[in-house]
């Protein structure tokens, strides 16, 4: 299964700039409010250092690209339509935007750190916005919708409660739906410390404290300040890293990226999504105005921030906030190839406690039947299939069918 992960945010902060620059779609983007009407869906990849070099080894990658010593692994992201305040009350998307919200495994929550947003959602001048009070906003949105469940389903919670099932066991019966299970709720009780107090004597404020906290459990989020670019987005920037400090805040410029990976596609550069630098090819085409915006690029983002941030922001909320690994599966644990020879195939993404079990899963259900035990590639070392798989591992995947041979 391809990881998630969902951006959302304010209207008009570059969600779809964002999401056209990480997938090369051509999704609209506009001026005006909430121009994205229904969620776009897209292929994105996130980047981790191939391992062919480390092993003396030239890959065939098949369901991954490596490019220049980087390999880009497939994931899908989702542009949500814009929010404002106010739109759990039925402005905007209302329920559907949820559900589709909560088929993400993360959520990468856009603002417009420039403050170029004003409350109606319209562009106005940089530094006019709030962004810090924005966050708050659409954090507050998402809460919302949240207890808006809960509370159309009070009835059902007091009648489940009489029949002794556990609050766990009732609120994952109604929010399946948006991605919350059992343990989430379990671990959301602990943490506002309402455990052993009876649902019924809530008050309306420790509602709403489980309620936020359970929005914070179910959906791990990070903050991307986006239009870096634009004057006041510096301080705002910092604003928001004192504002938001138990999150990760990181600073992005989706316009730069996109000018970027257009110029690249249509030849007249050579960049690599990530990297510090880019290479000009052929700048014969280009508009004075293109270049101008290359260079600007060049010196006032990549030269302060090493990177557009898209790309980054990506890998962190894979590796970091979801603590994915990123793990090559082979059949032959000296070639590392699969059965038709092709050096380090594949690259799958595998979340936290992830084992060789579930890898084996990953790659074929008969495998993981089958299956024996894993030879680390790095050092021929036999690992039981409970084995917690580590990042960039090299495993090969023993079954009884493959040993038969
Ligand atoms: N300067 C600057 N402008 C940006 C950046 N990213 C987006 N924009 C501009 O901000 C405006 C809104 O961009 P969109 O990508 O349509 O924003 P959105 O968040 O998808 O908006 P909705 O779909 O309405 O929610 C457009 O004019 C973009 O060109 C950026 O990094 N820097
Ligand atoms: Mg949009």
């Amino acid at each position: 299964m391809r990881v998630k992960i969902g951006l959302i945010g304010k209207t008009n902060t570059g969600k779809t700039t964002f999401f056209n620059s990480a997938t090369l779609q051509s999704a609209e983007i506009s001026t005006y409010p909430f121009t994205t009407k229904t969620p776009n869906l897209g292929i994105a990849h996130v980047v981790t250092l191939c391992v062919h070099k480390e092993f003396g080894v030239k890959d065939n990658p098949q369901n991954s690209i490596c490019d220049d010593g980087w390999r880009f692994i497939p994931i899908e992201l989702i542009d949500l339509p814009g929010l404002i305040r106010g739109a759990w009350m039925g402005k905007g998307l209302g329920n559907q935007f949820l559900s589709v919200a909560a088929q993400s495994d993360a959520l990468i929550h856009v603002v417009d750190a420039s403050g170029s947003v004003d409350a109606e959602g319209r562009i106005c001048e940089p530094g006019t916005g709030d962004p810090v009070a924005d966050i708050g906003d659409i954090e507050e949105e998402l809460v919302m919708w949240y207890m808006k469940l809960i509370l159309t389903n009070q009835d059902r919670i007091e009648r489940d409660l009489k029949r002794n099932m556990d609050l766990p066991t009732i609120i994952n019966n109604f929010m399946q739906g948006v991605g919350v299970t059992k343990e989430h709720v379990a671990v959301a009780l602990e943490k506002s410390g309402l455990a052993e107090k009876d649902f019924r004597n809530w008050s309306e404020e420790e509602l709403k404290n489980f309620t936020w906290t359970l929005r914070d459990v179910s959906k791990p989020t990070l903050i991307v300040a986006n239009k870096m670019d634009l004057p006041y987005a510096e301080e705002n920037f910092e604003r928001i890293r004192e504002a938001y400090s138990d999150m990760i805040v990181i600073p992005t410029s989706a316009e730069a990226e996109l000018t970027l990976r257009r110029a690249e596609q249509k030849g007249y550069i050579k960049y690599i999504p990530g990297e510090e630098r880019f290479r000009v090819i052929d700048s014969s085409k280009m508009t004075d105005r293109q270049k101008w915006a290359l260079n600007f690029i060049r010196k006032s983002i990549l030269s302060k921030y090493l990177h557009t941030g898209v790309q980054f922001a990506l890998n962190v909320a894979v590796f970091k906030l979801l603590r994915m690994s990123a793990v090559y599966p082979v059949y032959d644990p000296k070639s590392l190839t699969d059965k038709n020879g092709n050096v380090l195939p594949d690259v799958h993404l595998m979340p936290y406690g992830a084992t060789i079990a579930d890898l084996a899963r990953e790659v074929h259900t008969e495998l993981a039947k089958g299956l024996l035990y894993g030879i680390d590639c790095r050092d021929g070392l036999r690992l039981p299939i409970t084995y917690k798989l580590k990042d960039r591992d090299v495993i090969s995947l023993v079954s009884a069918s493959s040993k038969k041979k």
